[in-house]
């Protein structure tokens, strides 16, 4: 089977609650789209966790590519030469940014690792795609965080740049594609601001997903592009 689901935000035990409330197995693949760091309190052990199984594929979310780009500063070390200028003013008003976007505990996780483990979570950061296309019987996927921004139906899917797919609002109300068999999926928008409720929303060959695992009144979505059953953590 052949699952997905984003917007993690660090709820490490939400994640392993889903994969045994789905009997995620060596036979299954899973399709992260994106956010699995901050925000919760376990960001760098659902990264580690995900690293180690070669059926979860990840695709990057904004918080994911700006905590690379922030952890690779932090991963800098430090001497007595670089001390006082290897956060330069911006990096430091960045790195407050991020702190307060939800950012400390993916910071604590990773300061906490060795330096092996460090280069390991930033070189599987650096590697995640920025969307994926998977096809599950009739149907063709766009497996994406937030959506296609500026969409047009002749743009091929490797000129959208990384902020359309990573921060575009993807309007869940309209149909993208002609070909009836091509759906998008993505996270991001919190499905509360769609619908009201914390539920998977299905459009017109779309899915939304995010349905706030991190939020209050929310939860962890995952759905089985095999069957479209819906799975939820609270
Ligand atoms: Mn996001």
């Amino acid at each position: 089977m052949l699952y997905v689901m984003s917007d993690l935000h660090g709820e490490y035990e939400k994640y392993r609650k889903m994969l045994e409330l789905i009997r995620f197995s060596e036979a299954d693949g899973l399709f992260v789209l994106g956010d699995v760091v901050d925000r919760g309190a376990q960001p760098v052990e659902i990264l580690l966790d995900m690293m180690a199984r070669p059926n979860v594929y990840p695709i990057m979310g904004n918080h994911d590519a700006f905590a690379f780009y922030m952890m690779q500063k932090l991963a800098v070390t430090i001497t007595q030469e670089n001390a006082g200028t290897h956060l330069a003013t911006e990096d430091m008003q960045d790195l407050i940014g991020w702190l307060q976007d939800g950012g400390s505990s993916t910071m604590a996780g990773f300061q906490k690792l060795s330096q092996e483990q460090r280069a390991d979570v930033l070189q599987y950061l650096e590697e995640m795609p920025y969307y994926e296309t998977v096809d599950v019987g009739e149907r063709t996927y766009i497996l994406v965080h937030a959506g296609l921004a500026n969409f047009r139906p002749d743009r091929k899917l490797s000129s959208y740049l990384p902020e359309e797919l990573l921060l575009g609002r993807h309007d869940p109300d309209e149909r993208y594609f002609s070909d009836p068999d091509v759906w998008v999926i993505a996270g991001h928008t919190l499905t509360q601001m769609i619908s009201g409720k914390p539920e998977i929303y299905r459009g017109d060959q779309i899915f939304m997903i995010d349905c706030g695992a991190c939020q209050p009144g929310g939860r962890l979505g995952c759905l089985c592009l095999d069957t479209f059953e819906e799975f939820y953590v609270e």
